[in-house]
């Protein structure tokens, strides 16, 4: 029954087993099942639950992590029979994502990327240690509508703001977002710097992506 299959994949996805979500959405396809159902469904659910554990302390980074594994093994598994059956999956649009120059710290700005394209977005993840003018040109090439910067040091944060002076030098604000996250930075920073949204975690960063672009979760 359809309804055990969609249990069994939110399952995969909270218990982070890619191998468990990639073999499910395979017998998904087998069974004819609509690949837009598995994910909606089934793999998203999960990753629902997950995020709200997380946010009430019960789950921890490495079940984010894992999850975020987890649906990228189904994803990855359901985007080619999407493609087949010429339906697209809603695309949140393009983001670019980096932590800022200066900075090497990478785990937390690499889980947001995850998890942001777990959601839909396509993901341009340009790495560590980025001068502003490369989010700008990267941002401008793949008409990206969020660009996200990372930052984990006090040292480093500043160059948040070079990024978005390095859009406006390109004329791309206001129309691309700037979303800021990273251990040091709050809320508070972000309205200084005048970036569009500001999360303190990974699930918050799909919230607040998906705020920016007009399609809440
Ligand atoms: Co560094 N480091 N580190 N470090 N390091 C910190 C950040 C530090 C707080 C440690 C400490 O002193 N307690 C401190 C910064 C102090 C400060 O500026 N206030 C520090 C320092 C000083 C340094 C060096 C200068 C040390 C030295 O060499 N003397 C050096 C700097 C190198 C450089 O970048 N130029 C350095 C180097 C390193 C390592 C290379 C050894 C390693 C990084 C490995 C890697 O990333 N591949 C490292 C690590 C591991 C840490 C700590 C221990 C852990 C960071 C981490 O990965 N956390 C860190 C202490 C800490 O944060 N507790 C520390 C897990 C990760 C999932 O969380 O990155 O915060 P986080 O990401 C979160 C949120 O912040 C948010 O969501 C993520 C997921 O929940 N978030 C976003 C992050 N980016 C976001 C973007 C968004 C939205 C949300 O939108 C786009």
């Amino acid at each position: 029954m359809a309804d055990d299959l969609f249990h069994e994949m939110a399952s995969s996805i909270t218990e982070g087993d890619p191998e468990a979500a990639g073999a499910l959405a395979k017998r998904a396809i087998a069974e004819g099942i609509d690949p837009l159902e598995a994910i909606n469904k089934g793999f998203v659910v999960g990753m629902k639950q997950v995020g709200e554990s997380f946010g009430c302390g019960d789950a921890y980074l490495p079940d984010l992590v894992l999850a975020g594994e987890a649906m990228k093994a189904a994803v990855a598994v359901l985007d080619p029979e999407l493609a087949r059956r010429g339906q697209q999956r809603e695309t949140a649009g393009e983001v670019v994502i980096g932590t800022v120059k200066g900075d090497i710290h990478d785990i937390g700005k690499t889980l947001v990327g995850t998890m942001l394209a777990a959601s839909g977005f396509q993901v341009h993840d340009l790495g560590v240690d980025v001068p502003p003018e490369r989010f700008a040109h990267k941002a401008r090439e793949v008409k990206a509508v969020i660009v996200g910067v990372s930052a984990l040091l006090t040292t480093t944060m500043v160059n948040q703001k070079s990024v978005i002076e390095a859009l406006d030098d390109l004329g791309l604000r206001p129309q691309v977002k700037v979303l800021v996250g990273g251990a040091p930075v709050t809320r508070s920073w972000a309205d200084t710097i005048e970036a569009d949204g500001f999360a303190e975690d990974a699930i918050g960063a799909v919230a607040e992506a998906r705020r920016l672009v007009n399609k809440p979760a």
